[in-house]
């Protein structure tokens, strides 16, 4: 009924309009609810005219442009103790029906980045480079990338090791099933399916997962309800490894059902690092796929998902093997609940299972010249099988949201390999890395928010992990039992975490954020049960210790976040303290447990800026430190990324993009060499140039040149220093309808 009348006084307003100056109208509604928004305080220009919104959130204004020319912009103010205050600017023409929606003020925790858009804007920096997810991951400051091969970086936040860092597909836990690690959770999404990625830096989110370093959340492409048919094609080529790729997405949508499906193709060579000929075995080849429907009613939605993997024949020279085959599948349904009224504003329940399988093998190496395992071929399967829920409830109250969050997986992993002679009068052998482990892994979260003050915000968390391990093989309880000297190899894990935070609004534009947290890891399954991995960091055999502790974290960080008209400054100081700290211990000769030590700790800061220079000209910096000690050894962590400092500058004309980037790094020389073997990385300098250019509304082209000097280097993050890739131009083609 409400409505109704609105409507009618905006009619009689628009009649009215030409002969007396216009009335404005508008309803405030809650970004994230919708509901309405009462007690808004709506004021018109510099102390002139001001009112507040109603119980049903209607506003409406008098006198707004009885002082001033009409063609003259109005600014038009909103503000709330609860919610971020808002200004627009309207002209006297367009005064209609105002629709204004006020996000709420909550405590941000996380950094998000576009990976792929359609529709790139002046915003969407790493969209413009059409990069790869890798590429989209390691340009945000505080996150690094640790490489193998020219395939699968690994990403690690804040100087963590890459256990530490947890990657989730929207939430859902993935196990990967290389022992070696080829195979992050990064490498099974590729950016098509993308529609952003959430980085949690630190263990301050407890949301998402357990983690210690931080978590990356991957959210994936949902299907649109927007034009009734549409799609997407992109080909592409890099010259650098006579990469090509093709990606192809199409949607449909009738009524209240969506379907959406891709398809991507991607084959690589072998690739050229700077000034050198071409490393023999680092090629790849893979194709991804996803397809999805979404059904929506007036208060539910389902989704259906399924993602797919396939990649094979990827060379790793600087590992002993070349991965085979590596396969994945993820199959999800979602079911979201959005009440009309009442507390509870949503409600999501999601099921999934996953299956990863990953065969890798040294068949087309020359075993009798390497130093380990020598005249011996070693074929290795490994898979991981999880079932997982995940439920979420989200209150929301004006000044206050609670999120109740319960997370359970049931997970199977299983890893083995053969050892076969080179001479046939040697018999075979079998070695099981993963005797058939079982985990059931049940959490429960409560993250709550709460505006105290127009000026000050709170935010706390608490997660509680239960988690009950065992390894189900004989053989493998076998080899651990006679390795440990027991037959108790089942474990139970009970850890809490807790975080708070606290966050300042000292000036209109500058924020001041405080967080702590106390947070905590389960060992992995190749941390508990794992048995004869060869690490090729440090040429050590590895034994999982079923006995090890949880490993714990204490946590702060100090942030200020200026941010004015496109104008940011973003800086954190943190100080991470590790207990339990789960690294490799000397046993015998060349073999190694895992083990908890005592203490480590990794300070470090970030720095992200952006600066407008004209209306079409911006620079961006980044630049991170880390300093990582191992206590108990008193030795610098390993893998921790020195000094880097990026400068970027981004020219918007119309119809072209153009971005030039400088990425400077100092040298390492902080390395670990008692509980690894890491040796110092010299400094180096990059610069990289991209073009963007729309044909039309529907086409777009861009072209890089990456490591335009052709300058040979490779990062601290690289195992057995396998170099970055030399002068690359990328070419590509996308056109959308
Ligand atoms: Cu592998």
């Amino acid at each position: 009924m409400r409505y109704i009348l609105f409507c009618l006084s905006l009619c009689c307003t628009t009649a009215l309009a030409t002969s007396e100056p216009p009335r404005l109208f508008g309803r405030i509604v809650d970004a994230t609810t919708g509901e309405a928004l009462p007690d808004v305080i709506v004021s018109a220009g510099a102390g002139s005219t001001t009112c507040t919104s109603d119980s049903a959130g209607y506003f409406s204004i008098d006198s707004l442009l009885s002082d001033g020319p009409l063609d003259n912009e109005h600014a038009l103010h909103f503000s709330l103790i609860s919610h971020q205050s808002h200004t627009i600017h309207i002209k006297a023409e367009s005064a209609d029906t105002l629709l204004i929606r006020l996000p709420r003020k909550v405590i941000e925790m996380k950094e998000e980045v576009v990976v792929y858009s359609e529709r790139t804007s002046y915003h969407h920096r790493v969209a413009t480079k059409s990069t790869s997810t890798d590429e989209a991951l390691h340009g945000i400051a505080g996150v690094e990338m640790v490489r193998r091969a020219n395939f699968a970086l690994e990403p690690t936040l804040r100087g963590a090791q890459p256990q530490q860092t947890s990657i989730v597909i929207d939430g859902m836990k993935i196990f990967t099933a290389c022992v070696d690690r080829m195979d992050p959770v990064t490498s099974y999404i590729e950016k098509e399916n993308l529609q952003k990625l959430e980085i949690f830096k630190g263990g301050f989110d407890l949301s998402k997962s357990q983690a210690v370093g931080g978590t990356v959340n991957l959210i994936s492409k949902k299907p649109s309800f927007g034009r009734p048919l549409s799609g997407y094609a992109e080909v592409g080529y890099e010259s650098t490894s006579n990469h090509r790729f093709s990606r192809n997405v199409l949607n449909y949508t009738r009524t209240n059902m969506a379907l959406r499906t891709s398809f991507s193709y991607r084959q690589a060579g072998d690739f050229k690092p700077g000034g050198r000929g071409a490393v023999a075995n680092t090629q790849y080849a893979k194709y991804n796929f996803k397809l999805d429907a979404a059904k929506i009613g007036k208060t539910q939605r389902f989704d259906f998902g399924l993602l797919g993997d396939n990649a094979w024949d990827i060379g790793y020279p600087a590992l002993l093997m070349d991965a085979r085959k590596a396969q994945f599948y993820l199959y999800s349904g979602e079911h979201t609940w959005t009440p009309i009224r009442g507390p509870l504003h949503q409600a999501k329940t999601r099921l999934y299972f996953s299956r990863v399988d990953h065969w890798m093998d040294d068949a087309d190496r020359d075993v009798g010249r390497r130093e380990v395992m020598r005249d011996m071929h070693m074929p290795m399967f490994g898979k991981t099988r999880t079932w997982g829920l995940l439920e979420n409830l989200l209150f929301a109250r004006p000044e206050q949201t609670l999120e109740l969050v319960l997370d359970f997986y049931y997970l199977r992993s299983f890893a083995d390999m053969r050892m076969l002679s080179v001479f046939p009068d040697v018999l075979p052998m079998y070695l099981l890395s993963l005797g058939d482990v079982s985990r059931h892994h049940f959490a429960g979260v409560a993250d709550y928010n709460r505006v105290l003050s127009t000026e000050l915000q709170w935010k706390t968390g608490l997660r509680l992990d239960l988690a009950s391990q065992a390894i189900h093989d004989d053989m493998g309880q076998r080899q651990l039992a006679a390795a440990w000297d027991t037959r108790q190899l089942d474990n139970q894990y009970l850890s809490p975490s807790f975080s708070t935070a606290l966050e300042y609004t000292i000036r209109p534009h500058t924020r001041l954020k405080l967080s702590l947290a106390h947070s905590s890891r389960l060992p992995t399954q190749l941390e508990t049960y794992g048995f004869f991995l060869f690490n090729p960091a440090d040429g050590y055999f590895y034994t999982g210790n079923p006995k090890l502790k949880s490993e714990r974290s204490r946590q702060i960080e100090l942030g200020v976040a200026y941010d004015r008209q496109h104008r940011r400054l973003n800086v954190s100081f943190y100080y991470n303290q590790l207990s339990d700290y789960i690294t490799g211990i000397t046993r015998e000769a060349i073999f190694k447990n895992y083990a908890n030590i005592a203490r480590a700790y990794i300070y470090g800061a970030e720095l992200s800026a952006a600066l407008p220079l004209s209306t079409k000209l911006r620079l961006d910096l980044i630049a991170s430190y880390y300093h990582g000690h191992n206590s108990d050894f008193d030795e610098p962590l390993p893998l921790i990324a020195p000094l880097e400092n990026r400068v970027e500058l981004n020219y918007n004309a119309g119809r072209y993009d153009l971005l030039l980037a400088a990425r400077f790094v100092s040298g390492q020389t902080r390395v670990a060499n008692k509980t690894t073997l890491e040796d110092a990385t010299p400094s180096f300098a990059t610069y990289d140039s991209h073009l963007h250019s729309r044909f039309s509304k529907n086409i777009n082209l861009r072209l890089s040149i990456e490591n335009i000097t052709d300058h040979y280097y490779h990062e601290h993050l690289s195992v057995a220093n396998f170099p970055n890739p030399g002068r690359n131009i990328r070419l590509t083609l996308n056109s959308s309808f």
